[in-house]
């Protein structure tokens, strides 16, 4: 952590340097491998609490853990119940991923904040800066847990989900120290919330081929994730005849070549089969029973709607060829978002006062504001990354488009009773 007299306002350049220096710190804690693997409610999760914690007290918020698991630091004026502004972004990373996506969204807004106390600046507002603890999905079967509960939209489902322990989302939260009986509280009064802004990285390649540090986003995609389980029967590999198998690997496999087809020929819609296991999955049995997911996504939620009912039939015709048994199960759905007008318009502002050209542009990732919209107005900041590559260690971006970013907040921060 850089040690610096907690008053002296930074220097040009130091922004951006510190900025990558505490996201070097954060993505130390992760599961042992290439990249960054942090999941929701797990020891990585508990061990970065503290350092987020003091990026938070160095911003002048009080932080506390949240029922749901996310991390809020507030400052006295939202503790005092002054209408807030909430910025913020995700804590968790999927597995093997990069240092950026989830913990610039933290430490900008952070910095930023840090930045204006150091220049003696207030804001006359609340401000609440979040990390959520969960955003990704990726340990239990159901996502933004954090920001649904700001939202007041948590499915009491939800917290029955089970990670591949058979550990419910509930059980989690409660080992991890938050009682999750607490969540309906954490609901936002939309009367007294200004907005929610995320400053994220793209993910793609816009920003670079405009040569644009920074964009400002329109909307953020739909999603829906789909569990599909494929049964058939297990038997010895060597001694059960090759014709009449019903070997559950085998169909999944036709399955998932059948989702790729689909999705290569539905114009708008895009997706993946992101995760398969197989079972028993040894070395010498037929496959009994595999499990894969499906992730569709597109802005018009009838394209989502086309390509589930094309891929269910065509999950269904194999099924019954091969005398197999399939259930396709909606695990998540989140219609798309707009980003309100005056928050692109408050963030254009902000980027011609620091000089940052930028665009309007699509997120075809999808994030905390697909949950926040229930609340409040939402609005984005996306930051340049190299080669656009996410969900990949290899994820980077440059100190200077960081501070670029810190900037352009800083500047939305001051301006926002303008908007
Ligand atoms: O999957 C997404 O779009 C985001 O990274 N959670
Ligand atoms: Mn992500
Ligand atoms: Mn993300
Ligand atoms: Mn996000």
């Amino acid at each position: 952590m850089p040690q610096h007299t907690p008053h002296a306002p930074f220097a040009e350049g130091q922004i951006g340097h510190d900025l990558l220096t505490r996201l070097d710190e954060a993505a130390r804690y992760s599961q042992p491998g290439p990249g960054v693997t942090r999941l929701f409610c797990s020891p990585e999760h508990r061990q970065v609490l503290p350092l987020i914690e003091q990026w938070m007290e160095l911003a002048g918020l009080t932080p506390e853990l949240d029922a749901a698991g996310s991390l809020v630091g507030r400052c006295p004026n939202a503790q005092a119940g002054k209408p807030t502004l909430t910025l913020g972004s995700h804590q968790d990373s999927v597995v093997e991923g990069g240092k950026y996506d989830g913990m610039l969204g933290i430490a900008v807004p952070l910095i930023a904040l840090e930045a204006l106390r150091r220049e003696g600046i207030t804001l006359p507002y609340g401000v609440e800066v979040v990390a959520f603890g969960d955003e990704e999905g990726v340990r239990f079967p159901t996502t933004l847990v954090g920001s649904r509960a700001l939202a007041g939209t948590t499915d009491p489902q939800q917290l029955k989900a089970r990670d591949k322990q058979g550990i419910s989302l509930k059980e989690a939260l409660r080992s991890f120290g938050v009682e999750p009986d607490g969540i309906p509280a954490l609901a936002r009064d939309p009367a007294n919330t200004l907005g929610f802004v995320e400053v994220h990285i793209e993910q793609g390649p816009r920003l670079e081929q405009h040569d644009h540090a920074v964009g400002v986003v329109t909307s953020l995609t739909g999603i829906e994730r789909h569990q599909v389980t494929v049964s058939g029967k297990a038997g010895h590999a060597g001694t059960t005849p090759m014709p009449g198998r019903h070997d559950a690997l085998v169909g999944a496999s036709e399955m998932v070549l059948a989702v790729d087809r689909v999705l290569q020929t539905t114009e708008g819609l895009v997706g993946v089969v992101g995760q398969l296991d197989v079972h028993p999955n040894a070395v010498n049995v037929i496959p009994a029973s595999v499990t894969f997911t499906v992730e569709l996504r597109s802005p018009q939620s009838e394209t989502r709607q086309r390509g589930h009912e094309t891929i269910q039939a065509a999950l269904d015709e194999v099924a019954e060829r091969r005398e197999l048994t399939l259930s396709m199960d909606n695990t998540y759905r989140a219609d798309g978002a707009h980003c309100a007008e005056w928050i692109m318009h408050g963030l254009e502002q902000a980027c011609a006062t620091v000089e940052q050209p930028t665009d309007r542009m699509f997120s075809g990732a999808g994030h905390d504001g697909l949950a926040m919209q229930d609340v409040t107005d939402i609005g984005m900041l996306f930051v340049r990354c190299k080669e656009g590559l996410s969900h990949h260690p290899d994820e980077s971006i440059s100190a200077e488009d960081g501070e670029a970013a810190v900037r352009v907040i800083m500047a939305f921060l001051q301006q926002l009773d303008a908007f």
